[in-house]
């Protein structure tokens, strides 16, 4: 009897299993069984510390084996998960603690001492988790036993809140649910044909939707094994590529294996697929990839809100540039960004998409829920792109004022926000410019108040005490002024065309 179906989804079925689940760079093999064991006992001593089915635990921790079978330990115990990119600020962290309401903040046993007083103050335990696998969370569990009772929950409750930036600034937190996390490995299981022989290359964060949900479960739901690197390291990527069978990662992992004259097409000849997301792939790359090792990169297209809305197909053409079709179950339709109503096909609008892995609204924010997320259960993606005549989706750019830089989204009002309180600063503007290595970077534009002549160094350090590094602008240039149109709104695009090449060019 189905009692957690994530739980028996994605890890009951490997029960006793001595099948290899983790390979781990020092050679150490976890097996499926023992994974499962490292979780019950998670399990077991998150329930000891008092926390109850539906309340969040919140995870700033780095890779490592523990801290994904933390994932898994929540989900047994029926816990929300909540993970969190180490990077970020302990001002940042203080907002999602805050926002969630966490039960639990598990984090680096560096951070412990520091972190101690927001907890207190946002009532949340603290527990610590070390990338060796050690810290206080460990020490509990390690007195409880391999096995624990799996806590029952319905396809509808939550599994993981997962933060994504919000265009006034503040993140919100996606909530998903378990049926939207079962649905979507399962089509993409079938999909992509994962096998219980697959071996996936896996040197994505686990903190984000691409490699915690689509990695993870997809490999997890097929029973294969994951060699699982702490970091993306391309001499690591390169050495271990014999032993695996599939890769995912962002286009930063493809544009530098390229630029490895070791990626030969020997080094590559066996793998079964290449998988890129989170960012558009140049069709470039994808050329340049198939001329190299004969290999068409399959590209697909996700969000955090939504898992994976489409994916170019595994025996048909993968189309370079497009983002494939729509994943069986998913619905999408480009609309008219005023009017809502669905263009013909070939226009380019704002693209929706509808499934069971549409997620179910953004935690304690009804309003934003309901901006974005429609009655019709269609959700307004921000992307706009159109479909092509034989049906391929194109995404052409963004509605939604966001930088993705190696995968990771910058929301530019957040860091105007922090530049414009600077001394001198009358007002600034962020923009995303191609970048060679991340696709895009943070370039920050500051036109000074009259008569002062604001210090970028000291403007740059302050942006640096309160934000993730990822979000540093890596420039900032002094301007006269913002080129408005007549509504008065900063005419971003402008400022992209004429600046498009600060990073380009040497
Ligand atoms: C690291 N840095 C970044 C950065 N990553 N800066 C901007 N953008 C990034 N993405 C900073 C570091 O802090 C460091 O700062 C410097 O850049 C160089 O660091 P590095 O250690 O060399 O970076 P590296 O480890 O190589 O990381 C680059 C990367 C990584 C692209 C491999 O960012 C990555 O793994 N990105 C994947 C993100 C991801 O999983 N996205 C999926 C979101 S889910 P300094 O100066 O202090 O040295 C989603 C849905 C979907 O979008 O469809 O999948
Ligand atoms: P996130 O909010 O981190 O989940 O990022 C989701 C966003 O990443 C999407 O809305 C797109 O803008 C972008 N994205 C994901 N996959 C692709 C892709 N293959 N091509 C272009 N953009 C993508």
């Amino acid at each position: 009897m189905t009692v957690n179906p994530l739980y028996d989804s994605l890890f009951d079925l490997h029960a006793g299993k001595e099948t290899p689940f983790l390979i781990l760079d020092s050679g150490k093999v976890i097996s499926h069984r023992a994974f499962l064991a490292m979780a019950a006992r998670f399990a077991g001593h998150l329930t000891k510390l008092g926390l109850s089915p539906g309340d969040r635990v919140a995870a700033q921790v780095h890779k490592s084996p523990d801290a994904l079978a933390l994932y898994a330990a929540c989900v047994q115990a029926g816990l929300v998960f909540l993970p969190l990119n180490p990077a970020y600020t302990h001002g940042e962290l203080g907002y999602f603690l805050e926002n969630s309401g966490a039960a639990l903040l598990v984090c680096d046993g560096a951070e412990a001492a520091a972190l101690r007083p927001l907890a207190e103050r946002m009532n949340t335990q603290l527990a610590t988790l070390n990338a060796d696998g050690s810290g206080s969370l460990s020490d509990g569990a390690s007195v409880c036993p391999d096995t624990f009772a799996t806590v029952a929950r319905q396809g509808g409750d939550l599994a993981a809140l997962l933060y994504t930036s919000g265009t006034t600034g503040r993140s919100k937190g996606a909530m998903l649910t378990q049926d939207n996390l079962i649905s979507n490995a399962r089509t993409l299981v079938d999909h992509w044909r994962f096998e219980a022989n697959d071996v996936l290359l896996h040197a994505l964060p686990i903190f984000h939707t691409h490699g915690l949900f689509v990695a993870t479960n997809v490999t997890l739901m097929a029973g294969g094994a994951m060699i699982f690197l702490p970091r993306l390291d391309i001499d690591r990527l390169i050495d271990l590529m014999p032993r695996a069978t599939v890769l995912m990662g962002v286009p930063t992992f493809y544009t530098r294996l390229l630029d490895d004259p070791r990626f030969t097409r020997d080094l590559a000849g066996h793998m079964r697929l290449f998988i890129s997301g989170s960012a558009p792939l140049l069709a470039d790359t994808h050329r340049q990839f198939e001329t190299r090792t004969g290999h068409r990169i399959l590209e697909r297209y996700g969000m955090t809100e939504t898992n994976m809305n489409t994916s170019n197909p595994y025996d048909g053409e993968r189309r370079a540039g497009t983002v494939g079709f729509p994943l069986p179950g998913v619905t999408l339709k480009v609309t008219d960004p005023d009017s809502g109503e669905q263009l013909p096909q070939g226009e380019i609008g704002q693209i929706e998409v509808r499934g069971p892995n549409v997620f179910k609204g953004y935690w304690e924010m009804p309003d934003k829920t309901a901006a974005e997320l429609r009655a019709d259960g269609f959700f307004i993606t921000g992307d706009l792109g159109r479909i092509d005549a034989d049906g391929y989706v194109h995404i052409v750019g963004r509605n939604k004022d966001l930088i993705i830089s190696g995968g990771y989204n910058i929301y530019p009002k957040e860091i105007e926000m922090l530049l414009d309180e600077q001394p001198g600063v009358l007002e600034s503007a962020v923009i995303g410019v191609p970048h060679p290595d991340l696709g895009e970077t943070v370039l920050g534009l500051i036109v000074p108040a009259p008569g002062a002549s604001p210090d970028l160094d000291a403007i740059m350090a302050a942006a640096q005490v309160d934000l993730a590094r990822f979000k540093h602008p890596r420039k900032l240039l002094i301007v006269d002024a913002l080129p408005r149109n007549t509504m008065g709104k900063v005419q971003k695009n402008l400022l992209r065309d004429q600046l498009s090449e600060t990073f380009t060019t040497p």
